[in-house]
């Protein structure tokens, strides 16, 4: 037992370039020991808020920081029903501050903690994504003159509604889709970053613009750089066999998001019939849906969102788990994860064998302000500070300047549906 207490438990929220983002920080009663940690779940931020302020606040005043294990594990069922993206995140944003504050007190970043470094950076992918495969192709040159070697490539099926591509489609469908025959088609303020572009999306039109790209960037880029690229579920799982297979002569580093969660059992039915490597995990909370998919060899590399399953405390113990089957990490990076929670996954990244890449949405300047210590990208990596803990502040007058937004519908995705109306995942 030590005299070290949480004093205060306190959520910072913020949007400095259009992604609400939220941060929590715990206090000690040692005057500037505190921690930040990540809780962004940027559909739902109020709700993470609310969990935070009106139930973790209360639970952990008084707490000793130092035991992170318990602290999570009493947390955790500290409402007997558990799990879910809004309890999970706020859990985490408490969970990576105590973390933080013990490489603080132990005077080491927290990978050190974590046993030392296996690599001295990790390696990132970007993404290109574009109009068409001509617009992929230049925006990946000119990483590639970046020095980037990992690409991940998205482009719009002509005419539908695409994911990875920006921007609404409110005519989609119209001129080369099947007759459509819905106009529920919702606005999701196509303005905001990481809204969804509502549309009309169907599979073989996709398929046969996926496939277009790969051989695009193979002939023009080449085979000496990786490419990946994310399905993000939608295509009926029948199909999503069709088109793992369709690429392998492709040979992407990954395929991301194949099937839908709910669809978790179609992997052992993929996993036979081809060697694309497959990618799977952001939308994961539950210990649950991951165990079988690791113990079973059904993926190459696990990609949840750290703050999505908890936090650090249960993401060490997961990456061990994959080191044991030889499943590689490649933790979810996009720009609604805090550059806290890139931060967090850093530490995962330099400690962890079983590294396999990590996805890296570029930080705009005034994140990069908000956020001083946010991890720097040089030559295709991302490299640590070195400073203690997670090596990561947050500038709470900044932070304060861009405070969330109206949205409509209060930020919720538009729907994206098929040509007859029924509503796609996601
Ligand atoms: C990715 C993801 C993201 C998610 C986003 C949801 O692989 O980067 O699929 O782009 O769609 O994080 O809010
Ligand atoms: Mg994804």
């Amino acid at each position: 037992m030590s005299n070290l207490k949480i004093r205060d438990v306190r959520v910072i929220t913020t949007e400095p370039d259009g992604i609400r983002l939220v941060i929590v920080k715990v206090e000690t009663n040692e005057p500037e020991l505190y921690g930040v940690g990540c809780a962004t779940f940027t559909q739902r931020p109020t709700a993470v808020v609310a969990a935070v302020d009106d139930y973790l606040r209360p639970f952990l005043i008084g707490k000793d920081p130092a035991d992170i294990e318990d602290v999570w594990q009493s947390s955790y069922v500290s409402s007997y029903w558990r799990n879910g993206p809004v309890l999970n995140n706020a859990l985490s944003g408490v969970d990576q501050a105590l973390w933080d504050i013990k490489g603080k007190l132990a005077n080491m970043p927290v990978y050190d903690l974590l046993g030392g470094k296996a690599r001295d950076a990790a390696a990132v992918y970007v993404h290109s994504s574009g109009r068409d495969p001509q617009e992929v192709e230049d925006k990946a040159r000119a990483f590639i003159e970046d020095g980037h070697h990992y690409i991940r490539v998205q482009t719009e099926t002509p005419g539908y509604a695409t994911y990875g591509t920006h921007g609404a489609h409110p005519d989609v469908g119209l001129q080369t889709g099947p007759r459509v025959v819905t106009d529920r088609v919702e606005d999701a303020d196509p303005d905001t970053l990481y809204a969804h572009p509502a549309g009309i999306f169907e599979p073989r039109p996709y398929m046969k613009s996926a496939v277009a790209l790969f051989d695009h960037m193979r002939s023009t880029i080449g085979w000496d750089i990786e490419l990946l690229h994310d399905v993000h579920e939608r295509i009926p799982p029948i199909m999503g066999v069709e088109l793992a297979k369709e690429v392998e002569g492709h040979r992407l580093f990954f395929l991301e998001d194949l099937f839908a969660p709910e669809d978790n059992d179609y992997f052992r039915i993929v996993r036979q019939q081809t060697s694309t490597p497959l990618a799977m995990g952001e939308l994961y909370n539950n210990p649950h849906e991951i165990v079988p998919m690791i113990k079973d060899r059904l993926i190459d590399f696990i990609r949840v969102h750290i703050s999505q399953i908890g936090g650090l405390t249960p993401a060490r113990k997961l990456a061990a788990l994959c080191e044991a089957f030889n499943v590689r990490t490649a933790w979810h990076g996009p720009g609604d994860t805090s550059p806290v929670g890139h931060a967090a996954n850093l530490m995962l990244d330099l400690n962890c064998w079983n590294f396999g890449i990590q996805e890296y949405a570029i930080f705009g300047e005034r994140t990069k302000e908000v956020f001083p210590g946010c991890p720097e990208v040089r030559d295709g990596y991302m490299w640590p500070n070195g400073q203690p803990g997670l090596g990561i502040d947050v500038d709470e007058g900044l932070a304060a300047k861009y405070p969330f937004r109206e949205r409509a519908y209060g930020g919720a995705w538009g729907a994206v549906r098929r040509a007859d109306g029924g509503v796609v995942r996601p």
